[in-house]
């Protein structure tokens, strides 16, 4: 089941692969693992942003020996190939009369960037990213996240499966065991939790006639038809302007929004951004790789206005240290339960998990899809 769903869930539809604000210069790459393949995801010289297989078109040699950096033009280590940023080779030595250069290229990947957050798609045949992104940019955009600069990263390795850590993000059940989260956040509010609250609804429906009078968007956007993305703006409690301890901002407001009063966006990606939230001063993006049955790497990154002097990162990161952590051990018990010989499934919530019944349905028809073969599922 691990391989099928490297193989078909991760590769049929688009993956959050990180942030265009790291590839502001011609040359500056990173590189993705997903299960076999890697990705490199590269700033050409035309300004746009490319992704090449990390294999050699001579014998099949990995490249790129730095996960990030800068560089003019990618060298195989191997036989000295090397190729442009665009992926074209440019030289091959000693490869007899009959060789052009022109033949060969490092095999291209899809790649898409929204407002700051980039995407690759490894299928030959991508589903349209058209209908995310023309919901996303009109939320996203305003808060400048393509001229940030990434700030703090935090990298988790969680001895749970994938699905496990998915599940545990798509329901607030469990948000008891998230004090600091809950200083800044309403319990309510998540999509498809069904509970209610007559102050809750007020505090909403006052916040979103305010973000319209200042253009911000407020229409949520949750897994239209069964699709794999939610967008959706939240109220924070009385007094926090965004998610930190004391609900002080800790760098200036970003992009172009104009002043605190913003809420917080919140995105969901499926299957591999588990939760990106966007607030008036920071932005923060969980991705999750799957790495075996029982292990996941999960990558935190927090963004702030590129001016922003920050003395240090503590008050950026704290509730996020505590509450990620609060999440990994909680999957890493439920994944334990759930991979024994004592386990038998038990009931979910209609009330408080009906978003974890989504990622079941969302799972198993990508699941079906891609073992029949059917790549250009747009779900
Ligand atoms: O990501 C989580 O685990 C939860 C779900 C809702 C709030 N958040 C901290
Ligand atoms: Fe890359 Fe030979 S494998 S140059
Ligand atoms: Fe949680």
């Amino acid at each position: 089941m691990f391989a099928a769903d490297v193989e078909h869930v991760f590769t049929v539809g688009w993956l959050f692969v990180g942030h265009s604000c790291e590839l502001r210069a011609a040359g500056d790459y990173y590189t993705v693992d997903i299960g076999r393949d890697r990705v490199i995801v590269v700033r050409g010289r035309d300004n746009e942003i490319h992704a090449h297989h990390d294999v050699c078109a001579h014998r099949g040699s990995r490249i790129v020996s730095a996960p990030r950096g800068n560089t003019h033009s990618f060298v195989c280590p191997y036989h000295r190939w090397v190729y442009g940023l665009d992926g074209r080779l440019r030289a091959a030595r000693q490869m007899g009369p009959c060789f052009s250069t022109e033949q060969y290229r490092l095999a291209p990947v899809a790649v898409r960037e929204v407002a700051g957050l980039v995407f690759v798609c490894l299928a030959a045949d991508p589903p349209p990213f058209e209908p995310f992104a023309e919901a996303l940019a009109p939320q996203l955009r305003p808060h400048g996240l393509a001229d940030a600069r990434i700030a703090a990263r935090e990298r988790y390795r969680v001895a749970a499966n994938w699905k496990t850590v998915v599940e545990n993000s798509r329901e607030c059940y469990h948000c008891g065991n998230h004090p600091e989260f809950l200083r800044s956040n309403f319990e309510l509010g998540m999509y498809g939790d069904l509970r209610t609250d007559a102050g809750y609804d007020a505090v909403l429906a006052a916040a979103r006639a305010r973000w319209r009078a200042q253009g911000l968007a407020p229409e949520d956007v949750n897994f239209p038809d069964g699709a794999w993305y939610r967008i959706a703006r939240v109220p924070l409690r009385e007094g926090y302007l965004t998610e930190t301890l004391d609900g002080h901002t800790v760098a200036p407001v970003m992009g172009t929004l104009t002043g605190t009063d913003t809420g917080s966006l919140r995105m969901v990606a499926l299957p591999n951004l588990l939760v990106a939230h966007a607030n008036c001063d920071y932005a923060m993006t969980t991705a999750i790789t799957p790495v075996d049955v029982g292990t996941t790497d999960v990558e935190v990154t927090f963004l702030v206005h590129r001016d922003a002097a920050l003395a240090d990162t503590n008050a950026l990161t704290a509730v996020w240290r505590s509450t990620s952590e609060q999440d990994w051990l909680l999957c890493e018990r439920a994944y334990a339960g759930t991979a024994s010989r004592g386990y038998r499934p038990g009931p979910l919530s209609p009330l408080v998990e009906g978003p974890l019944m989504r990622f079941h349905e969302w799972y198993v028809a990508r699941l079906r899809a891609g073992v029949r073969g059917e790549t250009n599922d747009p779900s």
